[in-house]
């Protein structure tokens, strides 16, 4: 099934593949074999390791193949009914179909499904609510904030005054008391909820409140939790946030992209503008064509199965942690995603060594700072893990007992090499009992 040897230009094929992608792969193998050895070598990495990086996931075939269509050979700068280039009208439908699903999705009045990522998200919801210098209250990176939020070296952090809300120390949740606080102080014009490491429930209500109370815009930005949004499985920002932002790629399961939303019209009208012509040029037609796909799988029940399914099994993943001596931040999790704190395990563990060697295992995760790390982000004191990937597999809380022992068993060898190979025979195993999407 495999080969593996970096020289040759056979490419590899994982055993569960989709008819179509065998065709694409069989298409490269003929015009392009360097070109396909090296995409088939992912689709094979993809088959065969475990994916608990929280911000990915695997799409089914329709998104991926929507993705590989002829409206990506068009200019489409506008909006539907509205074209600086003549030929739209198939463009204006799947922007529209779109568009449509995504309000239905989130019940809302306004969708923009042009924005090219989720930081391109951000940069319209910032133009289109803020002026540059005003200030901006969000939690920083560091503390599981994005760095669209206000890191310095981004455009956030460049453009705008950014005041820092922090988790509160002992229970490493936020504290909406010392929001409020913060933001009676500093006034500021917008507020941001939403984050990347956080796995505990947002509490839009209450944001909206000190919002409010303070005269500012409420942005949520939900890229990480849209599908369990989506879905129910955690509340929903509207009626409270006047903008919502996320990406379609994480557990909405759609093709790398963003979305920004809204219930308000003069305000989707600002944020229309400040992504064509703002921020953006052409959109990525082919990929708004996979959004919309991945939109109407979302709309379907197996979907909200599926997102029931990913707290499930993140819940099951962190009680079997805990069992094996690790302490997660906060506790435990309410979502997707939890943040493991390395050091009650092993207090010399960098998230730096158990990412490479979970990798070599065939287990990929990312490091991870946790709140108030004494180490620094390359190195760092913690993994983050979320099981959207792992749960689109079709893997159940039983098997996230067994990923757990696989995780404890690397950790514990410390990078040991028989360890790492029983442990890649025991997750090609695993993975073979549960294919990607075909
Ligand atoms: N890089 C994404 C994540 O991993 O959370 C956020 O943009």
């Amino acid at each position: 099934m495999t080969n593996m040897t970096s020289t040759s230009t056979e490419p590899v094929v994982p055993a569960a593949l989709d008819a179509i992608s065998r065709d694409v792969l069989g298409l490269l193998r003929r015009v392009d074999p360097e070109a396909a050895t090296i995409l088939a070598r992912e689709a094979d990495r993809q088959a065969t390791t475990l994916e608990l990086i929280a911000s990915e996931n695997h799409v089914s075939p329709a998104v991926m193949h929507a993705m590989g269509t002829w409206m990506t050979n068009k200019y489409a700068e506008g909006y539907p009914g509205k074209r600086y280039y003549g030929g739209c009208v198939h463009h204006d439908a799947i922007e529209n179909l779109a568009r449509d699903r995504a309000k239905k999705l989130f019940k809302c009045g306004y969708a923009n499904v042009q924005a090219h990522c989720g930081a391109n998200a951000n940069i319209a919801a910032f133009m289109a609510l803020c002026d540059p210098g005003d200030t901006v209250l969000s939690l920083p990176i560091k503390s599981g904030g994005h760095l669209s939020h206000g890191l310095k070296p981004n455009f956030s952090g460049t453009f705008y005054t950014i005041v820092d809300y922090d988790l509160d120390p002992e229970s490493e949740r936020i504290d909406y008391d010392e929001v409020e606080r913060i933001a009676r102080e500093c006034r500021p014009k917008m507020i941001i909820c939403g984050y990347s490491a956080y796995p505990r429930t947002i509490d839009f209500a209450r944001f909206r409140a000190i919002a409010d109370g303070v005269g500012a815009f409420l942005l949520a930005d939900i890229a990480h939790i849209a599908g369990l949004v989506a879905t129910g499985a955690h509340p929903s920002p509207f009626p409270h946030a006047h903008v919502v932002t996320t990406t379609t790629h994480k557990t909405l399961r759609g093709p790398r992209g963003g979305l920004i939303l809204s219930d308000t019209e003069d305000i989707a009208k600002k944020v229309d503008r400040k992504v064509f012509p703002g921020s953006q040029g052409g959109p990525f037609m082919h990929i708004i064509a996979a959004k919309a796909v991945a939109f109407g799988e979302a709309l379907r029940p197996e979907f909200t199965t599926y997102a029931k399914n990913v707290v499930a099994n993140a819940a099951a993943l962190a009680d079997a942690l805990v069992a094996r001596g690790y302490r997660l931040c906060t506790g435990g999790t309410d979502n997707h995603l939890m943040l493991v704190d390395l050091r009650q395990r092993d207090a010399d563990l960098t998230g730096a060594d158990a990412e490479r060697w979970l990798e070599e295992a065939g287990i990929i995760v990312n490091k991870n700072g946790i709140p108030n790390d004494p180490r620094p982000p390359m190195v760092t004191s913690g993994l983050r893990l979320g099981t959207p990937a792992l749960t689109t597999r079709g893997m159940g809380t039983a098997e996230m007992t067994q990923v757990a022992d696989l995780l404890d068993r690397v950790m514990a060898g410390r990078g040991d090499a028989t360890i790492a190979a029983a442990v890649r025979a025991d997750v090609r195993t695993l993975c073979a009992a549960f294919p990607l999407p075909h």
